[in-house]
């Protein structure tokens, strides 16, 4: 898959729900849920979808907070997939808000 360049990555980022930002070759984001069983459901509805795609973010999750990273580590920075699941990311979270 085709690594994006700068400018691509700033027209994709604007397609997507406000709060992600670039760090290196990645888009990061951070969630907030009422507990941690919201933050864990909402982990594992991302996981179906992960595996769905073949692929997987890099996440961290202390109690009601997740943050995720998302890079295409095959193509060494960010590719049309890393977007694709960000865009579905930011629709599963809205059933939590
Ligand atoms: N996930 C992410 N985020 N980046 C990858 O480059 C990637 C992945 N590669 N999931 C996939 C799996 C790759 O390892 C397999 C072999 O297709």
């Amino acid at each position: 898959m085709n690594k994006l360049n700068k400018n691509e990555v700033l027209v994709k980022l604007k397609e997507l729900d406000k709060g992600w930002y670039v760090v290196e070759e990645s888009i990061v984001q951070e969630f907030n849920f009422k507990n941690f069983i919201e933050a864990f459901s909402f982990m594992t509805s991302i996981a179906f979808e992960a595996e769905n795609k073949n692929h997987h973010p890099l996440w961290e999750n202390v109690y009601n907070n997740v943050k995720i990273s998302l890079s295409t580590h095959d193509s060494g920075g960010l590719t049309e997939k890393d977007f694709a699941l960000a865009k579905k990311i930011d629709v599963i979270y809205k059933r939590y808000k």
